[in-house]
C-alpha cells in the first residue's frame, strides 16, 4: 500500500430539492386546494475516522466529493426524498484544514469519530405550505437552498504509542523488524526508509504501536535530507526511542544534532520522554562501548540502553522500558480524570448543613 500523508480535496454538499406548485384535482371535489409538497434535503458530506487504514492514498485518485441533490417536491403533498450523504473514510489521526492550510476544522483522533464538513441544503416549501385563509390558492413555492462547497486539506499524523527517530543508517528499521512483525526495507545506505512504517510490539501479553520514520540529518528543519515533515507522525507518541549508531566516531554530536532538529520542529517533541539507545554494539569493543555509553549518558542526562538490533540483543529491555513509560503515562491520565470526576461529584453532592 502506498503512503500519502497530505491531500487536497474538494467537497460540495447537495442542493435541496425545489418545492412544488400543485392543486388537488379530483372528481366532485371543487376547489381542492394546494397540495405541492416540499423538496428533500441535499446530501451532506461527512468524514469518518476508521482503523486499519494508515494512508490518504485514496484521495490522490479522487479529489471531488459531492452529496446528491434532494428530490423535488411533488403533487398530492408528496415531499421529495433527501439526497444521499457522502462519507469520506480517513485513517485515525487525520486533521482537516481549510484552504489556507492553517485553520483546523477537525482533528479525528478516535476510531468511529464522524464530523460533518458540509451540510446539505434544505428543501424548499411547496405551495401547500403557503396556504392561508386569505390566499387559498397560492402559487408560491421556494426553490431548494444551495449546498456548501469548499476546498480542504487532509493531513495525516499517524497515531503510534512510541516513535523512533535518529540519523539515517542508525538501525531504526532493523529495530522495528526485530521487535515487530513489520518487514521494513533495511539497507546499508542513508534514507532507505522513505515514509513512516508502523509495527505492533507485544509485551507482557499487551501490545503497543511503534512507528519508524525516515532518518534526520543536520539542518533537516531547513529542508536538508527528507526534511522534518515526517516528525509530525511521532508528534503524538507518548515516548520516543532515540536510536544512535554506535559505529560512528562522535555519538554525542549525533545525539545533539537530532535533539536540535526536534527542538526546531516543536518544543513539545523535544520535551517528550525519551529512551536513548546505543545500537550496533556487536561491532564495538568492550571499552569502546563503555566509553560511548558514558559520554552519551553525560550528554543526555539519562540512562543509555545498549542494543544490537541485528542480533536482537538488548531489544527486550528497551521494549519493556517503553512499555513502563506508556503505562505510567496512562496511569497519570487515569488518576487525573478520576480526580476531576471526584471533584465534580463532590460539588454535586455538596449540601450546606443547615441548623
Ligand atoms: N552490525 C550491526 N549492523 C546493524 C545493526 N542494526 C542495523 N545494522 C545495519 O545498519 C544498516 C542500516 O540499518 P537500517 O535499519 O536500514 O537503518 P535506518 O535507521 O532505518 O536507516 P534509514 O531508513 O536510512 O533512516 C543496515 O545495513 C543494517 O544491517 C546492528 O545492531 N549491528
Ligand atoms: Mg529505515
Amino acid at each position: 500500500m502506498k503512503f500519502l500523508d497530505e491531500s487536497k480535496i474538494f467537497i460540495q454538499s447537495g442542493d435541496g430539492g425545489n418545492g412544488c406548485v400543485s392543486f388537488r384535482r379530483e372528481k366532485f371535489v371543487e376547489y381542492g386546494g394546494p397540495d405541492g409538497g416540499a423538496g428533500g434535503r441535499g446530501g451532506s458530506v461527512f468524514v469518518e475516522a476508521i482503523t486499519n487504514l494508515n494512508t490518504l492514498i485514496d484521495y490522490r485518485y479522487q479529489q471531488h466529493f459531492r452529496g446528491a441533490r434532494g428530490c423535488h417536491g411533488m403533487g398530492r403533498n408528496r415531499s421529495g426524498s433527501a439526497g444521499d450523504d457522502v462519507i469520506l473514510k480517513v485513517p485515525v489521526g487525520t486533521q482537516i484544514f481549510t484552504d489556507d492550510r492553517e485553520t483546523m476544522l477537525a482533528d479525528l483522533t478516535e476510531a468511529g469519530q464522524i464530523v460533518r464538513l458540509a451540510r446539505g441544503g434544505d428543501g424548499g416549501y411547496g405551495n401547500q405550505h403557503f396556504k392561508t385563509s386569505v390566499n387559498q390558492a397560492p402559487r408560491r413555492y421556494d426553490p431548494g437552498w444551495p449546498g456548501e462547497e469548499q476546498w480542504l486539506w487532509l493531513r495525516l499524523k499517524l497515531i503510534a504509542d512510541a516513535g523512533m527517530l535518529g540519523m539515517p543508517n542508525a538501525g531504526k528499521s532493523t529495530f522495528l523488524a526485530a521487535v515487530t512483525r513489520a518487514k521494513p526495507k533495511i539497507a546499508d545506505y542513508p534514507f532507505t526508509t522513505l515514509h513512516p512504517q508502523l509495527g505492533v510490539v507485544s509485551v507482557f501479553d499487551k501490545e503497543f504501536v511503534l512507528a519508524d520514520i525516515p532518518g534526520l540529518i543536520e539542518d533537516a528543519h531547513l529542508g536538508a535530507g527528507l526534511g522534518v515533515r515526517f516528525l509530525g507522525h511521532i508528534e503524538r507518541c507518548r515516548v520516543l526511542i532515540h536510536m544512535i549508531d554506535g559505529t560512528q566516531e562522535d555519538v554525542v554530536d549525533a545525539y545533539h544534532v537530532i535533539r536540535n532538529e526536534c527542538r526546531e520542529y516543536l518544543d513539545e517533541l523535544a520535551d517528550k520522554p525519551e529512551i536513548v539507545v546505543l545500537n550496533k554494539i556487536d561491532s564495538l569493543f568492550e571499552e569502546e562501548i563503555a566509553e560511548k555509553k558514558a559520554a552519551l549518558e553525560e550528554a543526555s542526562g539519562k540512562p543509555v540502553f545498549l542494543c544490537s538490533a541485528a542480533s536482537r540483543a538488548g531489544t527486550q529491555e528497551i521494549v519493556e522500558a517503553v512499555w513502563a513509560i506508556i503505562t505510567e503515562y496512562d496511569e497519570a491520565i487515569r488518576l487525573k480524570e478520576d480526580q476531576q470526576n471526584r471533584r465534580g461529584g463532590d460539588n454535586m453532592d455538596y449540601t450546606p448543613i443547615s441548623e
